[in-house]
């Protein structure tokens, strides 16, 4: 019986992609944040990379669990880190595909200037932002995301700071490819990450994702399903949409798309470009090879 039960088990459709002893995994019903994993595990797939030079990067909160399930090359850093530690990896490794998967608070609020930073200088490495609109993991703080009037537990009478435009903040930080996607948005998601994936140069994805257990309970919105259904009803797909047009306001209209996909010299190019005009034949090329950095 119990052999006639093992024969029957079915292998998951992303244990190649997962840690399955880590399962289960610590996200509420209903988070948002699995349907993101899913997509990337599928877009990962679909470009069919060679996984041994693929490496995921998070900080914290709930977001940046990611990568400890990630079966890759994974860091799990500390909280707003993950962009330099990424961009650490990438000019170590020039060859590898570096993504850097996390929330909202980490990355934006004390991993703020990494961002920008990062991005003004074109870093060959891709950040999916998850943006549940909340500090979710330690109880539901306001966050630099948090639409106006939104209640948060460190804002119980509704928001009154305004939130960062994060397709805004990344285009004008000097990021070649931005986009914007729900959890919902699942394949359309999937075809963003492979774009961003493929992309020389700072790609950003973010996702609007449901945080039931602390976004969706403060303000009474249901649990995850019904702010998928709101995501349904309300994302507006515009591609080509000028960033400064799709600031998100609270429980109404999402602009969703992609935004920017532009060509620009990245971080490697501009030191080798740099490098060469000073020293000439002399310089060797540096991260030229198999990877994102061809000279
Ligand atoms: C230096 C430091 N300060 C504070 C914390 C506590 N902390 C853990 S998770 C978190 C919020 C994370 O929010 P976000 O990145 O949006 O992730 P979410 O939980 O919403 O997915 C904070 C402030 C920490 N881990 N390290
Ligand atoms: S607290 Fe919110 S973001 Fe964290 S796992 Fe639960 S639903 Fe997801
Ligand atoms: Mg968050």
């Amino acid at each position: 019986m119990i052999t006639e039960v093992a024969q029957q088990k079915q292998e998951h459709p992303m244990e190649k992609l997962l840690r399955m002893d880590r399962i289960p995994h610590i996200w509420c019903p209903t988070c948002g944040i699995g349907t993101t994993v899913t997509a990337l595990a599928v877009a990962l797939e679909q470009l069919e990379l060679d996984l041994d030079n693929v490496a995921v990067v998070s900080g914290i909160g709930c977001t940046g669990r990611v990568a400890g399930y990630m079966k890759l090359d994974s860091f799990h850093t500390t909280h707003g880190r993950a962009i330099p530690f990424a961009f650490g990896l990438h000019v170590a490794r020039p060859d590898m595909k570096v993504i850097v998967f996390s929330g909202d608070g980490d990355l934006i609020s004390i991993g703020g200037n990494h961002f920008i930073h990062t991005a003004r200088r074109n870093v060959d490495i891709t950040v999916i932002c998850v943006n549940n609109f909340i500090y979710a993991m330690t109880g539901g703080q306001v966050a630099p995301t948090t639409p106006l009037t939104a209640k948060s537990s460190t804002s119980p009478y509704g928001n009154y700071e305004h939130p960062f435009n994060l397709p805004l903040l990344a285009a004008s930080s000097g990021a070649v490819y931005v986009a914007r996607w729900t959890a919902l948005h699942i394949r359309r998601l999937t075809t963003a990450f492979k774009e961003a994936i493929s992309k020389r140069g700072f790609s950003f994805v973010e996702v609007i994702a449901p945080c039931s257990t602390l976004y969706a309970r403060l303000n009474k919105l249901g649990d995850g399903l019904d702010l998928m259904k709101f995501y349904h009803d309300n994302s507006i797909i515009k591609h080509g949409a000028d960033p400064k047009d799709i600031d998100i306001e609270y429980q109404s209209k999402i602009t969703v798309g992609k935004f920017v996909d532009i060509e620009k010299p990245t971080f490697l190019d501009c030191l080798n470009n740099r490098n060469k005009e000073v020293f000439g034949d002399k310089y060797k090329i540096y991260g030229g090879g198999n990877g994102h950095n061809r000279d």
